[in-house]
């Protein structure tokens, strides 16, 4: 099935990354907005552009039946969710599918089966990923809690079934916490997720996040695109990904990306995927796996040369991939900082109006954002407002491309984590790659200090 006209069910950066990729197709868009996005840079670019509800996404981004009848007024004959929102809703997924329209993203029942966190693990397991030690399933019992994690080993962690993006987690140091951590993290997780169950690991100490991108056929094909490590986090939100990770070798990359590819193909995965993994003393542990297109995706297409949209929508017609594995080169490093409009210091929102834009350029430099001269940043959604990824032959390289691209770039009109970005890339365990997923946070405060 050819592709002619694609839905657009996001807003953002990624709505307009969705949009670019069509057109270099030569496949018409429509946008569908809320009515604080009207005067959006996608909106103005697609072909059509639909008002689907009022700024809260729930009557809007995450309305189905406004987007599902936008799609029938247009005439589109596909529907890319892009991430967030609607992105890993499986009903959503069969929905589209149900109308006759091509879902740009994965099988529904694998959608389903990676958002419970137990089913994930237990596929992962069964497909031969490596596994963080613990439960093998839900853990209900407080006898049984207590046996795991002797065999584990001290400390634990308690997580949600239904969980995800670090919500409803407990560490566990000893033995007489485990009876009111599980209780705890039981009722967490039931009043945000309407579910209850829990599992336990071991809890790693201080690893790095390393993430495999994926990507399959449908049809029993699938390569994997090396990895991206994104251990920069604060409270769960990714700072600066890079590709690739300062700790792999050539040799371990090809080791963990080939069963990753191998686990992909084996289960008939469609579209692009991304396992995670926690990586400590060189080895991975399976935690997570999203299905949907990620933020930092345009890390891995700066080293691969691979248009990831454009593979998402040529698999979504029921085409092969462009590619096989032995012809993906992983060349170079690329480095992604995300510019949110937040005070650099206390990150609180900085919604506003852009009085003065200027993009940086230049050989290796990309910008992907919606922004331009005028445009209002709506207060009701992520702060996140660009990423500025930029190419080099070496790490050094791409760290200096992007120090100098990061002095050309004026956003003014509100606070934004350019200079945040620029203070990271001066620190000399950053620019030795020495970094886990608790330096951010740890880096913030010894800088708060000062
Ligand atoms: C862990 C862990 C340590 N040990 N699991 C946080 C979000 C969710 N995706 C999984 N998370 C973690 N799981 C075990 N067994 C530490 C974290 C974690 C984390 C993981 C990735 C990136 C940043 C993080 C920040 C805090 C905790």
């Amino acid at each position: 099935m050819a592709i002619e006209k694609l839905l657009i069910a996001n807003r953002g950066e990624i709505a307009l990354r969705i949009h670019r990729a069509c057109h270099e197709m030569g496949i018409k868009t429509v946008a569908v907005h809320s009515t604080a996005d009207a005067d959006a840079m996608h909106v103005r670019l697609a072909d059509e552009a639909i008002c689907i509800g009022p700024p809260a996404a729930k009557y809007s981004y995450l309305n189905i039946a406004a987007i599902i009848s936008a799609a029938e007024i247009s005439g589109a004959d596909a529907i890319h969710p892009g991430y967030g929102f609607l992105s890993e809703n499986a009903k959503f997924a069969e929905i589209v599918e149900a109308h006759g329209l091509a879902f740009v993203g994965p099988k529904p029942e694998h959608i389903r089966t990676m958002g419970d966190k137990i089913e994930a693990k237990r596929t992962a397991g069964a497909l031969g990923l490596p596994l963080v030690p613990g439960s093998d399933g839900a853990v209900s019992d407080v006898e049984e809690a207590r046996a795991i994690a002797d065999a584990a080993g001290y400390p634990v962690i308690i997580k949600a079934a239904s969980g995800g993006g670090g919500r409803g987690m407990k560490v566990c140091t000893s033995p007489d916490q485990l009876e009111t951590l599980m209780q705890q993290a039981g009722s967490e997780a039931k009043a945000a997720f309407g579910d209850a169950t829990v599992y336990i690991e071991k809890y790693l100490g201080n690893p790095r996040h390393i993430e495999i991108q994926v990507f399959g056929d449908g049809n029993g094909n699938a390569i994997h695109l090396g990895e991206r490590d994104c251990s920069l986090q604060r409270r769960h939100q990714k700072v600066l990904e890079e590709a690739p990770s300062p700790v792999l070798s050539q040799a371990e990359r090809e080791r963990i990306g080939g069963i990753c590819a191998k686990a992909m193909a084996d289960m008939g995965y469609r579209g692009a995927g991304t396992i995670e993994f926690l990586w400590e003393n060189g080895e991975f542990y399976f935690i997570e796996m999203n299905t949907r297109l990620q933020v930092e995706h345009p890390v891995t297409e700066m080293i691969t040369g691979l248009d990831l949209v454009r593979e998402q929508i040529r698999v979504a017609e029921g085409k092969p991939l462009s590619v096989n594995q032995e012809d993906i080169r992983f060349t170079g490093h690329a480095i992604e900082c995300r510019i949110n409009a937040e005070d650099p210091k206390t990150f609180a929102p900085s919604p506003g109006t852009v009085t003065s834009y200027h993009v940086p350029g230049g050989m290796h430099v990309r910008v992907d954002s919606g922004l331009y001269q005028g445009y209002k940043v709506p207060p009701y959604y992520d702060s996140m407002i660009g990423k500025l990824i930029v190419y080099g032959r070496t790490r050094e390289g791409a760290i200096m491309r992007l120090r100098r691209a990061l002095e050309e770039y004026v956003i003014e009109g509100m606070k934004t984590t350019i200079p945040l970005h620029q203070a990271l890339l001066k620190d000399p365990e950053f620019l030795n790659g020495d970094y886990t997923i608790k330096w951010l946070e740890e880096w913030l405060a010894r800088e708060d200090g000062q």
